[in-house]
């Protein structure tokens, strides 16, 4: 148990990390940060003054923490509108972000306005930490995932096994589930494991992924498994088509607290995480999703996983694509 963990960004994925933490008892206090709502400059004084009283971040805390009695948990839970909840926290979970969502005019933000918008919250995070707990370990799960971490990297430079992006344990979990579906078989049985960047170019390691210790092609046929894997890198984007607004919530907050336990008990639990890649893999200076020792430290240990020459071309062309977006975000950092 930590004595506090930090939740930044109080939406979907925010609320659910508090209310795990408490349930958990993973610290004696959690604390969440969010600015919304913010008041819109358009609106009347009395309105936009109306909304500065509001806070999703506390409401969400005090609704939580009004609830620990039911459920027996003594854990502090306090939320702010500015970083302060922050104050001392040994753990920060990141989870900030404007999601892409339509315009008053019916238009779609570029993927680069997006990623521009994102940057400069990711700026502000990053600040945040510096103030009120610049030694935080840092679990950062917001979009476009690469980027993100590799800004708050740039930002902060905390050492390298301080810093990690949830993306993999997620990824990886989809392609458990649907293995474990596929083969009629439970998911307990079921070990696999994706790398590269959180996109469409994400790697399953089929050649790693076993069932109950046994190669999965024991189980499933290669047909089935190419639908599995295809299925796998867009998963993501399945479930934002069938919810028809935000994105997954509840596995992504049940992943990143797989990577903050296996740290909080020093579990030394190896799992795929964004992880600043110094040679291995053929890659240097990136963060990029591989399998890594996860501990007391953080990344331990990266572990280099013997893939077939298919895998390894498919690594290296997403950690080529994660490459680009840290040169994209990179550029816009120095005119952010
Ligand atoms: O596997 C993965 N890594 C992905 C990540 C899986 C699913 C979701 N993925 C991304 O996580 C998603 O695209 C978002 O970028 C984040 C958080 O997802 P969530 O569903 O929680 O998004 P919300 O509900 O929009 O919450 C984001 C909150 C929102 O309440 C904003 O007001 C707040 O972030 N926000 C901020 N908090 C703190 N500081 C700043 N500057 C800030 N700006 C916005």
């Amino acid at each position: 148990m930590l004595d506090k963990i930090g939740v930044i960004g109080g939406g979907f994925i925010g609320g659910v990390l508090v209310q795990e933490i408490a349930q958990r008892r993973l610290a004696r206090e959690v604390g969440m940060c969010d600015p919304a709502p913010m008041p819109n400059p358009a609106d009347p004084e009395e309105r936009q003054a109306v909304v500065r009283k509001q806070s999703v971040a506390i409401g969400k805390c005090l609704d939580i923490a009004e609830g620990l009695p039911v459920m027996a948990r003594d854990v502090r839970v306090v939320g702010s509108k500015d970083y302060s909840a922050l104050a001392g926290a040994e753990m920060v979970i990141n989870t900030a972000g404007v999601p892409r969502k339509a315009r008053p005019d019916g238009t779609f933000p570029s993927r680069e306005e997006l990623l521009a918008i994102n940057l400069k919250v990711t700026i502000e995070v990053a600040k945040g930490i510096a103030e009120h707990c610049p030694e935080a370990m840092i679990i950062s799960i917001a979009n476009p995932l690469d980027a993100i971490v590799f800004t708050l990297d740039k930002r902060l430079s905390p050492p390298k096994k301080r810093l990690m992006g949830m993306a993999g344990v997620l990824d990886s979990a989809r392609y458990r589930a649907f293995v474990a579906e596929a083969a009629k078989v439970s998911v307990e049985n079921v070990n696999a494991i994706v790398l590269g960047g959180h996109g469409d170019d994400m790697v399953p390691v089929r050649s790693s992924c076993l069932i109950a210790g046994v190669p999965v092609a024991k189980f499933l046929d290669a047909a089935t498994l190419e639908k599995i894997e295809s299925r796998t890198r867009k998963a993501g984007g399945e479930v934002v088509g069938l919810l028809g607004f935000g994105s997954a919530f509840v596995s992504p907050a049940w992943s990143a607290l797989e990577m903050a336990e296996a740290v909080i008990f020093d579990k030394r639990k190896i799992m795929p995480v964004c992880a600043k890649l110094e040679g291995e893999y053929g890659v240097d200076g990136l963060f990029c999703g591989v399998p890594a020792i996860v501990g007391r430290n953080g990344v331990e240990q990266i572990v280099e996983l013997d893939l077939t020459d298919e895998e390894q071309a498919a690594f290296a062309k997403s950690a080529a694509g994660v490459a680009k977006t840290c040169e994209e975000a990179d550029a816009m950092l120095a005119d952010l």
